[in-house]
C-alpha cells in the first residue's frame, strides 16, 4: 500500500497506539458468570478488587490453587504482536507502570519483534480477567491502570511519520487526556500522509464514543473494521448495508458477522467472504487477529477479498488455541492464500483483456 510521494522515509509497516493490558485467562463454567451476575461475551470495566473477587470466586474457596494463563493482551498491542509475527514492521505505544505486570506486558511486546514505545507511570499496569466458558466464549473484565493517563506528548510521532498506516482501536477514546492524545497522533499521521486504520473494537467502546467515531468516519479513517454489532451502532444497518454505507467515506471497510463470515468493501468491490469451521476452544483476539490478517494482505498490495480471506483465516485459527495465539505453520497457510489471490487476480485480468 504506497504512501504519498510528499512523504519522508517510511521504514515502519504499522504504528499503533490503545492500551497496555496483561490478560488473566482463566477456564470457567457457565455457572461461574451466573452466579456473579456477569454477562456472557462482553467487556466490562472492574476495580482492582473486584478483579479479585473474580478470581476468588472462581477458585471456589477450597484451596484449589488457581492458576491463569497469563499473557499480554491489549486489543491493538495484539492486532500488532500478530501482524509483527506475519512478518509486518510495527511499533507500539501506550503506558505500563514499573510493576511485574508492565515487565510482563513489555516482554510480550518485544518477544513478538514489535518496536516498544511504551511510557511509564506510578501506578499498575492494566489487566483483563478473561473467563473463558465451554463454548469458547470470553468475557472480559478490564481494570485499566495506568494507561487511562497516556498523553499527547507520549506519542511516538517520529515512528507515526516513518509508517504506511497507523492503528488504533475504538478502545481509546477514554479520558481527555487520551483523547487529546490520540487526537494529537491522528493529525500527526494525517500530516504525514500515513494510512489511518481501526477498529471499532467493542460495542461498548462504540457506544462511548460514537460521537468521536462519527466524526472521523467523515473526515479520517481509511480502513475501518467492525463486527455487526459496532457496524449497526453506526449506521443502523445489517452486516452487508453497513459495509456499503460505511464505504461511503472509508476507503477500506471490513465487518465481521462471527460464524457468517465476513463482509469487506472497497471502492465498486463488495465481496461477503465465508467463516472457517472450527473447534472452538477460546474466541478471545479473533477480531484482532483478523485486522492483523488484513492489514499484512493490504501491506502486501493483495486484493481484498484475499485480505478478507486472510483475515478470517487468522481469527479461524486464533480461537483454537486458549489466549490470543496462532499456529506454528500460520504464515505458510497464509501465503498460498496469497498467492492464490494473486492468481485470481492475474487470470481476472487476462480475462478481461
Ligand atoms: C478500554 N478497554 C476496556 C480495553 C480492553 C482491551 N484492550 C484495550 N482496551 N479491554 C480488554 N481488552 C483486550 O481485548 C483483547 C481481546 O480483543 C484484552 O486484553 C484482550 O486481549
Amino acid at each position: 500500500m504506497a504512501r504519498p510521494s510528499s512523504a519522508g522515509a517510511v521504514d515502519l509497516e504499522i504504528t499503533g497506539i490503545e492500551n497496555a493490558i496483561l490478560d488473566l485467562l482463566v477456564r470457567v463454567d457457565d455457572r461461574h458468570l451466573d452466579e456473579m451476575g456477569l454477562d456472557k461475551g462482553i467487556m466490562k470495566l472492574v476495580s482492582a478488587d473486584e478483579q479479585n473477587a473474580i478470581l476468588d470466586h472462581v477458585r471456589g474457596g477450597d484451596g484449589e490453587v488457581l492458576q491463569p494463563e497469563i499473557e499480554a493482551g491489549g486489543s491493538c498491542a495484539n492486532v500488532l504482536r500478530a501482524a509483527s509475527l506475519l512478518g509486518v514492521t510495527a511499533s507500539y505505544s501506550s503506558a505500563v507502570a514499573n510493576d511485574d505486570t508492565g515487565r510482563l506486558f513489555e516482554h510480550g511486546l518485544e518477544a513478538s519483534r514489535v518496536r516498544n514505545r511504551l511510557a511509564h507511570i506510578d501506578g499498575v499496569t492494566g489487566t483483563s480477567v478473561v473467563l473463558v466458558t465451554p463454548d469458547g466464549e470470553r468475557t472480559m473484565n478490564t481494570h485499566l491502570g495506568v494507561c487511562r493517563q497516556y498523553r499527547a506528548e507520549h506519542v511516538p510521532e517520529d515512528d507515526i511519520r516513518r509508517s504506511s498506516i497507523f492503528f488504533t482501536t475504538g478502545y481509546i477514546w477514554d479520558t481527555p487526556n487520551q483523547i487529546d492524545a490520540i487526537e494529537h497522533a491522528i493529525e500527526v499521521a494525517r500530516e504525514a500522509g500515513a494510512r489511518l486504520a481501526i477498529d471499532l473494537a467493542d460495542p461498548f467502546a462504540v457506544g462511548r464514543s460514537k460521537d468521536h467515531l462519527l466524526r472521523h468516519k467523515e473526515h479520517g479513517f481509511d480502513i475501518l473494521f467492525a463486527n455487526a454489532e459496532e457496524a449497526r451502532m453506526m449506521t443502523g444497518l445489517a452486516p452487508e448495508a453497513a459495509a456499503r454505507e460505511l464505504g461511503k467515506t472509508i476507503e477500506v471497510v471490513a465487518v465481521k458477522d462471527g460464524v457468517r463470515g465476513a463482509w469487506v468493501h472497497r471502492g465498486e468491490e463488495v465481496h461477503h467472504v465465508r467463516a472457517h469451521r472450527v473447534e472452538v476452544v477460546d474466541t478471545t483476539g479473533a477480531g484482532d487477529c483478523f485486522a492483523a490478517g488484513f492489514l499484512y494482505g493490504l501491506l502486501r498490495d493483495l486484493p481484498v477479498r484475499t485480505c478478507c480471506e486472510i483475515g478470517i483465516a487468522m481469527a479461524a485459527d486464533t480461537i483454537t488455541h486458549l489466549g490470543v495465539k496462532l499456529s506454528p505453520d500460520i504464515r505458510e497457510r497464509l501465503t498460498a492464500i496469497g498467492h492464490q489471490g494473486q492468481r485470481e487476480t492475474q487470470q481476472r485480468l487476462q480475462a478481461a483483456q
